[in-house]
């Protein structure tokens, strides 16, 4: 009985990770996050991180967010990945800053450490909140040519969203 819970389990997890990867190639991984979880505008549906070959040297993340078309002032305020790349510590080594500025910053401990990473290195946002897409990319360089990286995404402004959730990455994206 027990082999058989144990057989059960591992097939189980293993779909699940076959769930997560399929139609994608490892090194390109879409996750999803919880609808309804934040306040319209600020509610993260998607996370999609290209660490492939095929984005060059660039690191791609693709944020999908509710849909809306008020003026200016847009929400959310600030959005903000956080990338992780070096593990196992703790914490994210950098965050891009979309709010009223648009910078890359290196964190500790998921604080601002006040070095901020020169924009002559080519990092963008495009924020498109009509069509809820918001898409950070990031040359390699700027991250110090990372390997494997994994991302956590915070939307803020009177309430926020976390994705996946607060202080929570998503699972590795290798290179
Ligand atoms: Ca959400």
């Amino acid at each position: 009985m027990r082999t058989t819970r144990t057989a059960i389990a591992m097939l189980t997890a293993a779909g699940l990770v076959f769930g997560v990867t399929s139609g994608a190639v490892a090194n390109t991984r879409k996750f999803a996050d919880r609808l309804n979880d934040a306040p319209h505008r600020a509610d993260i549906h998607s996370v999609k991180v290209d660490n492939s070959t095929t984005a060059r040297n660039k690191l791609k993340v693709l944020v999908r967010t509710d849909r809306f078309t008020a003026p200016p002032p847009a929400f959310p305020a600030c959005l903000n990945p956080f990338i992780d790349v070096r593990g196992p510590n703790a914490g994210p080594e950098y965050k891009f800053v979309f709010c009223q500025d648009n910078i890359l910053r290196r964190v500790k401990n998921w604080r601002d450490n006040g070095n901020i990473v020169s924009q002559n290195c080519g990092y963008r946002a495009s924020i498109d909140p009509a069509a809820g897409r918001n898409r950070f990319v990031i040359p390699r360089k700027c991250l110090n040519g990372p390997g494997r990286v994994r991302v956590a995404v915070r939307s803020t402004g009177q309430n926020g969203d976390w994705a996946k959730a607060r202080r929570t990455f998503y699972g590795w994206v290798r290179r």
